[in-house]
């Protein structure tokens, strides 16, 4: 399949949304995986993940056959037989309770683009509103804020801007390559403000580290828009844009130290980060799940959406997308009563089209609003990643049938009645558009090793659809055929993807509606009515993002849980011994004169607690994280970040989760007591077979 042009076929690494072009070369030694120096977006980069994702690929650990549960263990089948299987106790399920019993739920190993577009069709096929994905807590809150302000978040123009903040974000690990890209925007003169409580790896290259107390960012933007009012630097035209007046007179009648007050930045640092803002305009803001992950994020990205159009008047908030066909029979969808969530969180609803993710355990658990009884996940693991995993596992328990399809046997997959073997990334095809990332091209992940036993997600999905009846909607033997329905007679064709040697090929991103911005009625929304009809206030006050609790004398810490580590993606990559060797074991990250304070040396074992729950863990020390704040990662078995994370204070507008800024407590404790926590009854750790 190779080309000529690189050693090995080209592709695209599906492991984070950076898409970093690859070259695959298998051999008796497994597989190898380089950077694809002739991709355009990444130029030969690739990361400690892409780089070792062979070894994903080639674990032993990998699912072999579907497993079928029997008692207290799993019977093995073949695939046409699990799948017949899967679809008939899905039709049952429907012929019983209804078609809105069953939910399908898509992981963020998945993405967003093709696949999604297949799965939800498949569930409106069969007759379900919910289609649930990962964007029940990741992206979509920040995104909901940004759409309602000024009509979607904008991507980083290095030849436009002069200035960025980088807020609750950490792109330096999270988004590496685009990371190295901002380093290297700044070393050519960004000025780079990072608003974070911990001094991450992308706070070490600003020009400014405003350590934030955790939960108050919505002051801190509130506090900008203050000051560029007083300073003069807001351009005539937004003064005409919708609520403009209001936001005005709202942050005109709070003082300054009420602002910035809460957010514990002293006002010399402050003043100087602004006049450094405010001077280098045109000014990008990224936001990340720092915000999000939190009540009131909408509220805060909200405030800081409004910052964002101070900072670039002149933005283009337009998507960027190349034009691809639609699939067959929508048309044909049954009528179909609101998905879960809809009613708590319509604008999530309106705004992403998908049920909220948070409302599982109690349409499971309660019937409310109505009984869901079966769900298929594909390439996630919610057990571990969902808040309050406890509640989750009592959840799918309850279930009358539970299919999982992964390339491991996850803590999910443990708790399902089926699991269905999955295909790595390496064997599967699929079209991705780098639009969403602000870069006009369109690429194709292409099979570049031999097939194992799993199957890629496409095959999954046209497979259950026909073995569901539902043929019409997902007419295609191979993904390839369903690539050209897609592509059409369009600027960009199969044969020119598949002949590329980056494996992407660049497409005219037509006219972006320069100056407008992309709201329905391109006006800015400082003051939302959209907001104000669900109850909320339509300005970002200070009371729709303050948090509903702060610390206190018995929770005095403030815990960001789930920061992003290099080696890890979420609860992936525990299977690459390379990966696994830069951080073998969960590790609960404290200030080093907390520490002492508390007793506790590097490596001591601390029971670490919230008001949802406590884990064991392990201590590294380190000075990056502040005095009153507690950082570690999540998607361990054995040290569940998810245990200590709850199903309260959802946010208002998304319904997104508290996982940030938690209020938490940590206690040394003694060996036996490790013991004793380890085989606690009630964890997830128990899901994990010898
Ligand atoms: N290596 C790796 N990269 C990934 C992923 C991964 O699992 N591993 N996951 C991918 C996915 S799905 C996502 S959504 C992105 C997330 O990408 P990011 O949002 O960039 O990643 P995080 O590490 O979660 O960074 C959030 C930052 O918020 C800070 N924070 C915590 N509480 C607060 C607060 O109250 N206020 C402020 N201002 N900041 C706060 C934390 O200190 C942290 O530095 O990462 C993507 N990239
Ligand atoms: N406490 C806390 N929790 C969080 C977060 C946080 O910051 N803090 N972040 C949240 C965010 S932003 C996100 S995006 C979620 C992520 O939540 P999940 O989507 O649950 O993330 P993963 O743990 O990466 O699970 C992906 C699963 O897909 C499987 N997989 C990978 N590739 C394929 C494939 O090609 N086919 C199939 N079939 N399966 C595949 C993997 O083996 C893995 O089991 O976590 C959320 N949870
Ligand atoms: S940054 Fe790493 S994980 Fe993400 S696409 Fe690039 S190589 Fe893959
Ligand atoms: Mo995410």
């Amino acid at each position: 399949m190779s080309n000529g042009k690189v050693d090995g076929v080209p592709s695209i690494c599906y492991v984070c949304k950076e898409n970093c072009g690859i070259v695959v070369k298998e051999g008796i030694h497994g597989v190898h995986i380089s950077g694809n120096p002739l991709h355009p977006v990444s130029k030969g980069f690739l990361c400690i993940r892409g780089k070792n994702y062979g070894q994903l690929h080639t674990s032993p650990l990998r699912l072999q056959r579907p497993l079928l549960k029997k008692g207290s263990g799993w019977q093995e089948l073949s695939y046409p037989d699990a799948l017949a299987l899967l679809a008939e106790r899905l039709t049952n399920i429907k012929n019983k309770y209804g078609p809105e019993s069953v939910v399908f739920y898509k992981g963020e190993s998945l993405k967003h683009q093709e696949t999604s577009l297949y799965l939800n069709h498949l569930a409106h096929g069969f007759g379900t509103p919910n289609y649930i994905t990962v964007g029940s807590l990741c992206h979509f809150a920040m995104t909901l804020g940004f759409k309602l302000t000024c009509g979607g978040m904008p991507s980083a123009d290095y030849s436009r801007i002069k200035s960025a903040i980088v807020w609750g974000a950490n792109p330096a690990v999270s988004l590496t390559r685009s990371g190295i890209a901002l380093k290297k925007a700044v070393k050519n003169g960004l000025k780079l403000v990072v608003v974070d409580p911990s001094f991450t790896r992308t706070a070490k290259f600003a020009d400014h580290h405003l350590s934030i107390s955790p939960g108050t960012d919505g002051f801190l933007a509130l506090a900008f828009i203050k000051y560029a009012i007083f300073n003069n630097h807001v351009k005539a035209s937004l003064k005409l844009e919708h609520g403009w007046n209001d936001l005005c007179e709202m942050v005109s009648g709070i003082p300054m130290d009420e602002l910035l007050g809460p957010t514990g930045i002293h006002i010399d640092q402050f003043e100087s980060a602004a006049s450094l803002l405010f001077c280098n305009t045109p000014g990008w803001v990224q936001t990340g799940s720092g915000l999000e992950l939190q009540p009131g994020g909408v509220q805060t990205v909200r405030a800081i959406a409004s910052l964002f159009t101070i900072l670039d008047p002149d933005a283009v908030t337009s998507p960027m997308a190349y034009k691809l066909n639609g699939l067959p029979g929508t048309e044909l969808y049954p009528p179909m009563p609101d998905p879960i969530g809809k009613e708590q969180w319509p604008l999530f609803y309106s705004n992403l089209g998908q049920g909220q993710g948070m409302c599982l355990p109690q349409a499971i658990l309660e019937n409310k609003p109505y009984p869901i009884k079966a769900m298929v996940v594909i390439g996630g693991n919610p057990l571990m990643t969902f808040p309050d995993s406890l509640k989750y596992l009592k959840a799918f328990e309850k279930l009358e049938f539970m299919a999982v399809f992964d390339l491991f046997k996850t803590a999910t997959a443990r708790a399902a009645d089926l699991i269905l073997p999955g295909a790595s990334f390496l064997e599967n095809l699929e079209l991705i558009d780098y639009g969403r990332g602000g870069k006009p091209y369109l690429g194709l992940i292409q099979p570049a090793v031999k097939s194992t036993n799993g199957w890629p997600t496409w095959k999954f999905i046209f497979r259950l659809a026909h073995t569901l009846g539902l043929g019409e909607f997902l007419p295609w033997q191979e993904n390839e055929e369903a690539i050209r329905h897609r592509l059409g007679s369009g600027q960009i064709s199969f044969d020119d993807l598949m002949a590329s040697p980056s494996s992407i090929i660049e497409y005219s991103p037509g006219d972006p509606r320069s100056g407008a911005w992309n709201t329905p009625d391109g006006k800015i929304h400082y003051k939302s009515d959209l907001v104000a009809e669900t109850g909320n206030p339509p300005l970002p006050v200070p009371e729709s993002f303050s948090l509903p609790y702060g610390t206190d004398d018995t929770f005095p810490f403030w815990l960001s849980t789930g920061d992003r580590v290099l080696s890890y993606q979420h609860s992936q990559f525990r299977e690459s011994p390379a990966c696994r060797s830069m951080m073998p074991e969960p590790l609960l990250d404290i200030h080093p004169d907390t520490a002492s304070g508390l007793g506790i040396d590097d490596g001591t074992r601390v029971e670490l607690g919230t008001r949802h729950g406590t884990i064991s863990i392990k201590v590294r020390l380190t000075s990056e994280v502040r005095l009153d704040s507690l950082r570690l990662t999540h998607g361990w078995i054995g040290a569940n970040a998810n245990e200590l994370t709850g199903l309260d204070h959802l946010d208002e507008l998304s319904g997104f989760p508290w996982m940030r800024a938690v209020p938490a407590r940590i206690e040394k404790i003694e060996k036996m007591k490790t013991v004793d926590n380890m085989e606690n009854n009630e964890s997830l750790d128990n899901l994990e077979e010898g």
